[in-house]
C-alpha cells in the first residue's frame, strides 16, 4: 500500500500516556454511585452492574497475570482516534500478559451477532497506529439490544476463548454495552463488557466523560475549512457561505467552531428551542444580520448551522415525536413496514394530530418526506439528510426580497461532516484515544464489568491526566424513545449557561457586524506545542475554572 509522507513520518509517533498507566497499577474505588435520573427504575433493570464504585487507576504493585484474549469492536459514525484505542488496547492486553490475544469484530456489532472476526495482531495494529478512519475492522450501527444476538454472541465469544469485550461507541452504543455487560453478569457467563465514549458529536460527555474523542479532531478539521472560506469570502466579497456541520442533535461541533474561527453567525439549536423560536424566527434573525452588513457595504458573510436545527424548533420537535411514535409499531416496537412511501405520507397524515399536520403542511415538500420517510436503524430521524443550508438560504433570499433589502445577496452551500470524521488525529485525540484503550486493558484486569473507560484533567499535559472508570449505569436515566420507555445514557446538549455558550453569547453581536474572522489554518503534528497540543476552545472554556 502507498503511503503519504505524513502517514510514514506519523506512524512512528508513540501515543503519551497518563503517568499512573505508565507501570503497574491499582485501582482506587470510590463510594457506591448513583443514575443521573430514575434511580429505582434503573437498579431494578441493572441489579448486577447498578451502584458500582468510580474507579482511579494510581501506581500499584507488578502482579503476574494470565493471558487474556479481548474482543473489540467500532460501532457507530467514524471518529478519528478510533485506531488509536484499537493500538492501545492491543499494547495494554499484551502488557499484561504477551500471549493474550486481541479479536476485532468485523463492521461493528453485527460481527458479533454473525461470527465475523479477526485477529489483530502486532503487523496489522502497526499499520494503523495514528491514522484516522475505523478500517482496521470497519464499523457498523447494528443496534445490539436482543437476548438472540447476546446468546449470538456468546457462543463465538466462548469459541475464541475471549473474556473481555470492548465496544467503542456513542451514547446508543454504550447504553447497550451496558445492557450486554448486565446479560453476561445475570447469566453468569464471565465475560467483561467495557465501553469507550466516541462520537464527533461532542454529546456524550458528562461529570465523569470530559469528552468523547474525535470532537477535538473534527472540529479542528471544520475550522480549518471555515477559515479558508472565511478568507476566500472576505477576499471575493460577493457571497453570503450557509455552512452546515454536523453533529446529529447537539450543537457542540457548531459552537466550537465558531469559537474557532468567529463566523458572522453561528445557530445554536439548544438556544433557538429555549428561545421557543420558530423557522420564521430563524430566517429573520439571519436576515436582519445579512441586511445590516449589506447598509455598511458587506454583501458577504458566514453562518454555521448544526446539522439537527430542524429537530429543536419546538413546533417539529413536537411532530417529530409524534412521528416517531406512529411509524413505530407498538406489539413489536420496531418500525413500521409500508408498501411504498406514498403509503407511508398517507399513513403519517392520516394518523397525527391536527396541529402536527400543519406544521408539517407548511414546511418544504422535500424536508416534509425526509421527515416522514427516513429512519436509521436506531429509529431517528436522518437529519444529516436534510438540506438546512439551501432552506435556510432560500428562506433568506425570499424574505429579502420581499423586505427589499440586500440587493446583492448570493449564497454558496456547504456541508461539512464525512470531511472531518476521519482525519489523521490531532496529538489530542491519538493521545487520548491511546490512553482510553489502554485503561480499558487496566479494567480488564482488575475484573470490571459495565464501566466505561475514562480519562480525565485532559487541558492538561497528558503525563497528568487520570485514568480510571466509570459504571456506565451512572450515566442513566429513563427516556421516550421510538414509543418506549427506556434506560439510555443521558445525551449532553450544549448548556446554555455554560462558559463556551456564554463566550460565544457575548462576542457574537460584534462578530456578526464586524469581520472578525479567525483562519486556524490546517492541523499541525509537528512543531511548538501551542500549535500541537491545544485542545478544543469548549474544553479549555469549561475546565477553566
Ligand atoms: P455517532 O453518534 O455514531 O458517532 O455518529 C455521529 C454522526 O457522525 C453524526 O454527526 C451524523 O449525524 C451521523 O453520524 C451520520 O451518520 P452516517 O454515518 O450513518 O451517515
Amino acid at each position: 500500500m502507498t503511503k503519504s509522507a505524513l502517514q510514514i513520518a506519523r506512524a512512528a509517533y508513540q501515543p503519551k500516556l497518563p503517568k499512573a498507566l505508565l507501570g503497574p497499577v491499582v485501582a482506587k474505588e470510590g463510594a457506591a454511585t448513583q443514575s443521573v435520573g430514575d434511580q429505582a427504575k434503573i437498579k431494578e433493570l441493572f441489579p448486577n452492574t447498578y451502584g458500582l464504585p468510580v474507579v482511579e487507576f494510581v501506581a500499584g504493585e507488578a502482579k503476574d497475570y494470565e493471558p487474556i484474549n479481548v474482543g473489540v469492536i467500532l460501532s457507530g459514525g467514524q471518529a478519528p482516534g478510533g485506531h488509536n484505542v484499537i493500538s492501545g488496547l492491543f499494547d495494554g492486553v499484551k502488557s499484561i500478559n504477551p500471549a493474550s490475544k486481541l479479536y476485532g469484530f468485523i463492521l461493528g456489532p453485527g460481527g458479533l451477532v454473525d461470527h465475523k472476526y479477526m485477529e489483530l495482531t502486532a503487523d496489522i495494529i502497526d499499520e494503523y497506529r495514528n491514522t484516522g478512519g475505523f478500517d482496521i475492522i470497519g464499523s457498523g450501527r447494528t443496534k445490539l439490544e436482543k437476548e438472540a444476538q447476546f446468546e449470538s454472541g456468546i457462543e463465538i465469544l466462548r469459541e475464541l476463548g475471549i473474556k473481555a469485550l470492548v465496544i467503542i461507541g456513542g451514547d446508543d452504543s454504550n447504553t447497550n454495552a451496558c445492557v450486554l455487560a448486565e446479560y453476561y453478569a445475570a447469566k453468569k457467563y464471565g465475560v467483561q463488557v467495557i465501553g469507550c465514549p466516541k462520537t464527533i458529536d461532542g454529546d456524550l460527555k458528562n461529570e465523569q466523560i470530559e469528552t468523547s474523542f474525535g470532537f477535538d479532531t473534527a472540529c479542528k478539521t471544520y475550522s480549518e475549512l471555515i477559515g479558508n472560506i472565511q478568507r476566500d469570502c472576505n477576499s471575493a466579497r460577493k457571497y453570503w457561505h450557509f455552512i452546515k456541520l454536523m453533529g446529529r442533535s447537539a450543537s457542540h461541533i457548531a459552537l466550537e467552531c465558531a469559537l474557532q474561527t468567529q463566523p458572522n453567525i453561528c445557530l445554536v439549536s439548544e438556544e433557538v428551542e429555549a428561545k421557543e423560536m420558530s423557522l420564521d424566527d430563524v430566517v429573520n434573525y439571519i436576515a436582519d444580520i445579512v441586511a445590516a452588513r449589506a447598509a455598511e457595504g458587506n454583501h458577504f458573510g458566514t453562518v454555521l448551522i448544526p446539522e439537527g436545527l430542524i429537530e429543536f424548533i419546538p413546533a417539529i420537535k413536537k411532530l417529530i415525536k409524534e412521528l416517531n411514535e406512529v411509524l413505530t409499531d407498538p406489539a413489536t416496537g420496531e418500525p413500521r413496514d409500508f408498501g411504498s412511501a406514498e403509503e407511508q405520507i398517507a399513513f403519517v397524515k392520516k394518523s397525527i394530530a391536527k396541529d402536527n399536520r400543519a406544521v408539517l403542511e407548511s414546511l418544504p415538500d422535500d424536508v416534509a418526506r425526509q421527515l416522514c420517510l427516513d429512519r436509521d436503524p436506531h429509529g431517528n430521524v436522518q437529519v444529516s439528510l436534510i438540506e438546512t443550508e439551501k432552506l435556510l438560504s432560500r428562506m433568506v433570499a425570499k424574505k429579502l426580497k420581499e423586505t427589499g433589502r440586500a440587493p446583492k445577496f448570493n449564497a454558496q452551500h456547504h456541508f461539512f461532516g464525512y470531511e472531518g470524521r476521519c482525519a489523521a488525529p490531532s496529538n489530542y485525540d491519538a493521545d487520548y484515544c491511546y490512553s482510553l484503550g489502554f485503561n480499558a486493558s487496566r479494567l480488564i484486569a482488575n475484573g470490571k464489568t459495565g464501566y466505561m473507560s475514562i480519562v480525565k484533567n485532559t487541558t492538561a499535559p497528558a503525563v497528568e491526566w487520570i485514568a480510571g472508570g466509570v459504571p456506565i449505569t451512572m450515566m442513566m436515566n429513563i427516556e421516550r424513545r421510538n414509543g418506549a420507555d427506556k434506560p439510555v445514557i443521558r445525551k449532553a446538549l450544549v448548556e446554555l449557561n455554560g462558559a463556551p455558550f456564554k463566550y460565544f453569547a457575548a462576542h457574537r453581536d460584534e462578530w456578526a457586524k464586524n469581520t472578525s474572522y479567525v483562519y486556524p489554518g490546517p492541523i499541525q503534528y509537528f512543531g511548538p506545542t501551542e500549535v500541537c497540543d491545544q485542545p478544543t476552545k469548549t474544553l479549555q472554556f469549561e475546565q477553566a475554572k
